[in-house]
Formats: C-alpha cells, structure tokens, sequence
C-alpha cells in the first residue's frame, strides 16, 4: 500500500508552505508562487503534479545517473529491506552489504585504494576528511599540519565543516565560517578572469596560486589541499588543461594530502569512473556520494589510500568518528545493483565514446547564439555562459537575472537546467538516448530565443 496519500497539486503546495522549509531557498520570495511539485519520474523525465513532462537535464541534483524507475535498484532496496534492514557497522560488527560493496568499491578506483569509509552524503564524507586528514598528520608526528587548502567558489557541502571547505562567500557570511584551519585560493575559472592570459598559462597561474599560499601558510602547517576535478556546483569551471598536472606537482613536492572530491564527478560523468582518471591525478582521498546509488537511496563514503590507511590502523587505535548511517544495508545494496547496472550497459565508456561526443558536438554549436559568450562539456557534465554581447564581451547586469529568465523559459518548454548566476549548467543522466539529446538541444535553442527577446525587452 502506498504511503503517500492522493491529495491535488493545490493541497501539496498548501502544506509545503505552512509545514516544510526547504535548502537553499528564499522562503519569503517561494510563498508567493508557491513550489513546483515533482510527482513522479520514468528514464530521464521528471513529471510535476499536474502532468507536465520535463526532460531532466541536471538527473535529479547530478545524481540519478541511471535515470529514473530502474528495477534492478527498486529491488535491490526491496529485498535488501526484507533482510536486513538496517545494522550497523560499529562496535566490531558489519554486514554483507557494507563489506561487498567496499570490495567492489576497490575493483572500480586507482590503486592505492584498497579502503572506503562510509557515510550517508557529500557533506558527511567531507567531513569525515577533516578529521582523518588531521588525525593522520597527528599520528605521523606532524600535528602543526593541520591547515587545509580549497579554493574560492567551492562546493563541498553543506555541514559546517564541508561547508568551511567549500569557498561560497555567502554560505560563510550567514554563519561565521569558515572553521579555523581552511583557506582558500583562486579557482581556475578562465572565463571568468580578464583573459588577459593564454588558457594554459592560467591554468599553470591558477594551480601556483596553491604554492604561494602553501608559503604563506608555511609547508609544515599545511595538511591537504581539496578540489572538485570540475567544479560544480560552482558553474561547471572546466580547467585549463594546465592545471591538474601543475597541482600534483605542487602536493607531490610538499608532501601534502590531494583530496579529489567526486562526488558528482565520480562513477562516470567524465567518461572515466573518476574525475582523477579523467585527469591523471593519484588522490589519497576521494570523497563520493549522489551517483554511487544514482540517488535512490542518500549514500556516501570516501575512498581512504593505503598512504593514510596503513597509519591510522597500524598507530591510530579507536578513530572516534562514524554515523548511525554509516553503510546502511539497503543503501549499499542499491549502490551494489547500481554499480553493476553501469557495467553492464557499459554506461562509462558510452559517455566516452557514444552520447558524450555525441551531445558535446551540439552543446559547443550552441556557442552560436547570439546570447551565448561560452560552452564547455567534458563528458556529460556541461555550462554555457549568457552574455549581453559577444564581442566586445558584456554581461548582462546581475541584477537583470539572465540565467534566470532563460532557466524558467526552459522549464516552461519543457526540460530543466539550472542557473548559477548567468552561467547555465547541464548533467543529464548515463542512459539519454541520442533522440533525447536531440530534444534537449532544440528546447535550448528555443528557449534561448525566447529569452533573447526577453532580455532585449
Ligand atoms: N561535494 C561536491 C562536489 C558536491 O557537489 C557535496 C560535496 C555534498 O554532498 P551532499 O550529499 O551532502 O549534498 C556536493 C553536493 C547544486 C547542488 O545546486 C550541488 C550539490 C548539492 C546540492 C545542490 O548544484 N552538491
């Protein structure tokens, strides 16, 4: 029997707005349209109360990798619940679950994996980094090395400590973080600079700026340095190809953590199974959630390198850290189905080779649009910039809301992206297929044009 009663689109949005307040929102500004409700989901279509279909171009929040309404995970959460469902992994226990998917969990990473923590989001495993990236310099007799190194524009999550390493200037501001021992530098963000440089010669800036800082802060103090392959949450900041050679030179020299945060990169999006295979880093630590269950079920975890798992085994006795949630059995087994559904449909490679290039090719002719100043798509994860002119280059007046009005003329024809500021960013799921790539790519257009005359009016 369903859990969830019958009642009409007007009577959800009545109780969410007396009852539920939801992230990242403005509630003031939201009760006076009130939400969109989102009923229900089939491959990579989203359908609101009121039966409207919208092609999902962000899978879900850059997690539904499978797409919705796969079987193979709706019963792997089933089955497992009928088991086990639930146990923890405290107190010298475990369970089939939690061990098998840490296993398969090393067969998919580079090798100096051979360990995973788990936790149940982003944030948390972000978290359990601060605390293990301290706690093992602590036990390697270093304990002034605790400094931990991000950049600006940042997305790691929302608990104060991920939340410290993210570098969102408003996130800070509302609530006096960051926590001490987190500092920030440049992002390699090309676009957004005075492309008074080459590309590559700010990519190599951009990954210098973490030396001068390593100085500044002094190389003894400095513990790890953590990075996004691409950032995100931030706008889709693909990197100059310049950079991440130039940053594992500079943690190589001094010795310090590299933290690889894929938790939206992770499990394919680049068309390799990590954002560090996309580009060659060797991380100690991978912090990953969202797509390890494409979403079913809340599930995240961080892969720990032998550098660091041997010390805290071998010398760091009870590591006084975990959550109740910590490899919860059903969430490991929807991870289990799901990592095995991207194997067999050879989901990786066919963003390498298939609908990546696929999609990309269209994506990078949308530069065409007169409203378009730059695209960019590394595997299925893709932003384009609205700009008021091209050249000279001008952007509209952020108070003008740009990517706004072009993000809500799109949902109207029917497919969703999201806006960070004027930069539109896109990651549908693994499974689109070439026909809906082809859909995606026309309501762009359209919604594009609609949005110029908008703009221009
Ligand atoms: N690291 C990265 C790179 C992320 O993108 C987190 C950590 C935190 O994960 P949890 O599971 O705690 O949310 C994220 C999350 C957006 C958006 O608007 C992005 C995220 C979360 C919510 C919104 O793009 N990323």
């Amino acid at each position: 029997m369903a859990a969830i009663e019958k009642r009409s689109r007007q009577d959800w949005q009545e109780l969410d707005k007396e009852h539920h307040l939801h992230p990242f929102t403005d509630h003031k500004s939201l009760h006076k349209k009130r939400s969109r409700i989102i009923s229900r989901a089939e491959g990579v279509y989203i359908y609101d109360a009121d039966g409207h279909r919208i092609l999902d171009g962000m899978s879900g929040l850059w997690c539904v990798n499978a797409g919705y309404g796969r079987q193979e995970l709706i019963d792997a959460a089933a089955e497992q619940m009928k088991e086990l469902p639930y146990y923890n992994n405290f107190f010298q226990c475990a369970h089939p679950p939690s061990i098998e998917l840490a296993a398969m969990l090393k067969e998919v990473s580079q090798p100096q994996f051979n360990r995973v923590f788990f936790a149940g989001s982003g944030s948390e495993s972000n978290d359990t980094i601060v605390r293990m990236v301290r706690t093992y310099w602590d036990l390697m007799g270093q304990p002034g090395r605790h400094t931990i190194i991000s950049r600006d524009n940042a997305y790691h999550g929302s608990t104060v400590a991920a939340a410290s390493l993210g570098g969102m200037k408003p996130m800070h501001k509302q609530s006096g973080l960051p926590i001490p021992g987190i500092v920030h530098v440049e992002q390699p963000y090309w676009f957004g600079s005075d492309r008074s440089l080459s590309p590559e010669e700010f990519g190599l800036a951009a990954a210098r700026s973490i030396e001068d800082k390593i100085r500044e802060v002094g190389p003894d103090k400095v513990a790890a340095f953590i990075a996004e392959p691409i950032q995100g949450a931030g706008g889709v900041i693909v990197p100059p190809d310049s950079y991440w050679p130039e940053v594992q030179r500079i943690c190589d020299e001094y010795g310090i953590l590299l933290i690889s945060d894929e938790v939206i990169t992770g499990f394919g999006r680049l068309g390799e199974w990590f954002g560090a295979d996309y580009y060659g880093t060797r991380p100690d630590f991978m912090p990953f959630a969202k797509g390890v269950t494409s979403g079913y079920l809340p599930l995240g975890g961080v892969f720990v390198s032998d550098r660091v798992a041997d010390v805290l085994i071998d010398k760091g006795g009870e590591f006084f850290h975990g959550y109740t949630y910590s490899g919860h059995p059903a969430a490991c087994a929807v991870a289990i189905a799901n990592l095995r559904l991207v194997q067999k449909e050879d989901l990786v490679e066919r963003i390498k080779s298939d609908i990546g290039p696929y999609l990309q090719d269209k994506w990078r002719a949308l530069g065409e649009h007169a409203l378009v100043g730059d695209t960019r798509m590394v595997g299925l994860m893709g932003a384009f910039e609205i700009v008021k002119s091209k050249s000279p280059l001008e952007k509209f007046d952020e108070k003008r809301g740009a990517g706004v009005v072009f993000r809500d003329t799109l949902m109207e024809l029917g497919a969703c992206m999201r806006a960070v500021g004027d930069t539109i960013i896109c990651a549908p799921p693994f499974v689109l297929s070439h026909g809906e790539a082809d859909e995606l790519i026309e309501k762009t257009w359209k919604a594009l044009d609609q949005a110029q005359d908008l703009l221009s009016a």
